[in-house]
């Protein structure tokens, strides 16, 4: 593995082939690919599989649908000369929920984690001409891997799995592949912090590359505003166009590497210049209070899973516009890149996840979740120290790769994990150290709090710059009477009030199910006049606090979740339906976030 995780350019030292399309793919449910060497002799009975998507949508067989296990993808990819003083990756946006990567029969590398980039040097193996690519992953939930799952086994040998979320555990290859070259002398990864001097900024930079460095940075019209030299130092931008929340400025920033006084490779990128602090309860960005408005997500569509297509993410941003949204939680994994790009163009602000979701062990632990009545985790995790570990790599992984773009305001560390124990304290304090530590900027680290994370019990909350809470009075705690849920959440939102009345609160998640046919008067539960009072009676309890500086709806659409009891064919929380059709309850925020 590569550490570089820099979005794939092209340009006159770098090429980036893109490898979608329609590759061969095979399910291996006794695990015997890698034995009887498919990597080299080829998938002896492959299918057709688009790439990038889930599989499991675009089958007509249940089976298919959730299979669990073992599955190989292969491809061909042609490469023009080879030459010695390049070097040569593949990389995938993801691969879900780990993979083992062959190129002409040999291993380039493996991955775990489903939701980061998989860069692969594979110098040595590629050769001019047709190359085989093999991809053998794996969608096997357990208690090591993040998201948290168990996988059962039905009599006939079948594995299912079994998340610890409602989010169908969709896989396959959700994004772009590339092949790229790169002169062997590259630029590897690049770092910007800044600061507001009036109306001047100063852009701290440093730039991990082979050879002397210089950078230069260029406004819209194409003009110097500032250069330098040096693989680490300081730019002053005067009179610096400022990356606003829902009014972007992006600058175009471009690193030069030289050796012997000849450029070796280039690297242009699009930066936005802001800052992101916390005051008191305020959260500033570029000193102003801003209100968070917007919503949980998922990387969900009909067809597609969780595989990223443009013109979703296209509709996605046109409808949270729409409605005045500013802001998104990349629930509960970190999204494809093409979302991050396209927020920062659209001047969106991003509380960014990693898969720290299911750390909580129960039957269906949304439920219990919502009612607060969460078991423990931390301290029977079977290797907690695995756990831990693939946590880390993932909160690394996740900070080297979005660390430069200005949408990303925060780090989420978890969502809706134990946190009441001592066992949990001493799980997630490394984790926030090595986030605060690994951030050039230091933007605010957070976790998400379910209803057992209560101000008396958890243990998490003081490790927070901003306390995120998903709470659901109304729906999992006293459905169908607004008046009595209204009592129970302000009771608990003046514990926290008394408790941590400095810190900045952040609704990340608060919703109810709701059917699109269920019209009804009075209202009842599921219908869309439900959702239209329940959303009234949050806005009130919300202002009600002025340390309340958010709202993030759950969910922005409905989406796919396992089959249960407690889904009707997905979790129908959408204030948009999966087609991305608004709602009733939509117009009720439109109506508040456009005022407020
Ligand atoms: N939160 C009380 C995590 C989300 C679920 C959501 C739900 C729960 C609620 C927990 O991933 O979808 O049940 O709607």
């Amino acid at each position: 593995m590569s550490n570089s995780q820099l979005y794939p350019v092209s340009n006159e030292y770098r090429r980036a082939q893109l490898l979608d399309g329609l590759w061969r793919f095979q399910f291996d449910p006794k695990s015997e690919g890698e034995s009887e060497q498919w990597a080299s002799a080829g998938l002896p009975q492959p299918i057709s599989m688009p790439v990038p998507a889930s599989f499991a949508d675009l089958f007509t067989e249940a089976w298919q649908r959730d299979y669990c296990g073992d599955f190989w993808y292969e491809t061909d990819v042609y490469a023009q000369e080879i030459s010695a003083d390049q070097r040569y990756f593949i990389r995938f946006g993801s691969v879900t929920h780990r993979c083992r990567v062959y190129l002409n029969g040999k291993l380039a590398g493996e991955h775990e984690g489903g939701f980061l980039p998989v860069m692969l040097d594979v110098t040595g193996l590629i050769h001019t001409g047709c190359n085989r690519l093999s991809v053998l992953a794996n969608n096997e939930l357990n208690e090591t891997s993040i998201p948290c799952g168990a996988v059962s086994v039905k009599p006939d040998g079948t594995k299912l799995a079994r998340g610890y979320f409602d989010f169908f555990n969709y896989s396959g290859i959700h994004r772009s592949v590339w092949f790229l070259q790169m002169p062997d002398a590259h630029i590897h990864d690049f770092s910007l912090s800044y600061r507001l001097d009036g109306k001047n900024a100063v852009i701290s930079y440093s730039v991990e590359a082979d050879g002397e460095v210089s950078i230069t940075l260029r406004d819209r019209d194409g003009s110097i505003a500032a250069t330098a030299d040096g693989s680490s130092g300081e730019m002053y931008v005067k009179d610096a166009h400022l990356w606003q929340v829902r009014n972007a400025y992006l600058y175009t920033l471009t690193i030069l590497t030289k050796t012997h006084g000849k450029v070796t490779d280039r690297y242009d990128t699009s930066v936005g210049i802001r800052t992101v602090e916390i005051d008191g309860n305020s959260i500033l960005v570029n000193g102003q209070p801003v209100y968070l408005k917007g919503f949980g997500k998922h990387e969900d569509s009909d067809m597609l899973g969780r595989g990223f297509n443009w013109a979703v993410a296209k509709r996605d941003f046109e409808c949270m516009k729409w409605i005045g949204a500013n802001c998104f939680r990349t629930s509960h994994y970190p999204y494809a890149e093409e979302w991050y790009q396209m927020a920062d163009q659209e001047g969106f602000l991003i509380i960014d996840e990693v898969p720290g979701v299911g750390m909580m062990r129960s039957f269906a632990n949304f439920m219990a979740a919502g009612a607060g009545k969460s078991n423990g985790f931390f301290g029977d995790c079977p290797d907690v120290d695995l756990l831990q570990k693939n946590h880390h790599a993932a909160i690394e992984e996740m900070i080297l790769r979005d660390k430069n773009h200005p949408s990303v305001i925060a780090w989420s560390i978890f969502n809706e994990a134990e946190t009441i124990t001592a066992a949990s304290h001493d799980y997630f304090a490394p984790l926030f150290e090595t986030a605060r530590e690994l951030d050039p900027q230091h933007r605010p680290v957070t976790g998400v709090l379910e209803k057992t994370s209560s101000p008396d019990r958890c243990q998490c909350w003081p490790m927070m710059d901003f306390i995120c809470l998903n709470r659901y009075y109304g729906w999992y705690i006293s459905g169908g009477d607004l008046k009595d849920a209204e009592a129970q959440f302000i009771e608990e939102m003046d514990q926290w009030a008394a408790k941590a009345p400095d810190v900045p609160f952040v609704f990340t998640e608060f919703g109810t199910d709701t059917l699109e046919s269920l019209h009804k008067l009075p209202s009842v539960m599921w219908s869309q006049e439900y959702q239209c009072e329940y959303m009234d009676m949050n806005f009130s309890v919300f202002d009600h606090y002025p340390f309340v500086q958010g709202e993030l709806a759950w969910n922005f659409t409905d989406f796919q979740t396992g089959q249960g009891i407690m889904r009707v064919n997905g979790n129908k929380k959408g204030l948009f339906t999966r087609q991305r059709q608004p709602k009733d309850a939509a117009f009720t925020m439109k109506k508040r976030w456009e005022q407020r």
